[in-house]
């Protein structure tokens, strides 16, 4: 009886305490694609599917240049490597291309939802949120411990 209330009890407590707040995810923000030269993977995007690339930005400390196409609510993030240490060149050193990470959009906060994902035994990259490209607050999860899918969260800072 006393170990049924104690359940009980803890149940709700991790119900409903905040740290354990399911997080809300309204979309998919962007896909990131990464590319060794935007100006000859362009084409494709906005000749042949016809969307249109709205804006162009260097992200210093991330070592990429970008280029962000609109798809409905969803965006297009091209990423090409400035630096042979880029993550994205050793990525694409690596024999890959395409997809690289998976944005969604944290309708109330990556700094809540990191220390979520965390107690949940998530592998952190970012420990906590900074910034990113379209001056989003952004952290990175590590592929290792999200199936595989390089998973970035972010919010719009308002
Ligand atoms: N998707 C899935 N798995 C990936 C991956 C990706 N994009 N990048 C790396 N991995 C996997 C590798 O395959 C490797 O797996 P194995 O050990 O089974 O081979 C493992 O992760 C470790 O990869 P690594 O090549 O040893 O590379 P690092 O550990 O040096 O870095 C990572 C990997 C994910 C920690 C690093 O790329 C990172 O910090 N990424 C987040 C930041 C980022 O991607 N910035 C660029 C975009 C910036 C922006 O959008 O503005």
């Amino acid at each position: 009886m006393v170990s049924f209330i104690f359940c009980t009890f803890a149940r709700h407590i991790h119900k409903y305490s905040n740290f354990y707040k399911d997080m809300k995810i309204s979309h998919i923000e962007h896909l990131g694609i990464a590319v060794q030269s935007i100006e000859e993977s362009l084409p494709f995007f906005t000749d042949v599917l016809g969307l249109e690339c709205y804006a162009t930005e260097v992200v210093e400390d991330q070592k990429v240049k970008t280029a962000f196409l609109k798809c409905g609510e969803v965006k297009l993030e091209l990423l090409e490597p400035t630096s042979p240490e880029s993550t994205i060149q050793k990525w694409l050193d690596k024999g890959n291309k395409g997809v690289h990470h998976v944005a969604f959009c944290i309708e109330d906060g990556v700094a809540n939802a990191l220390a979520e994902v965390s107690e949940k035994g998530v592998r952190l990259i970012d420990q906590a949120p900074r910034k990113g490209a379209e001056g989003l607050n952004i952290a990175f999860l590590h592929p290792k411990s999200t199936a595989g899918v390089l998973t970035e969260l972010c919010e719009h800072p308002e």
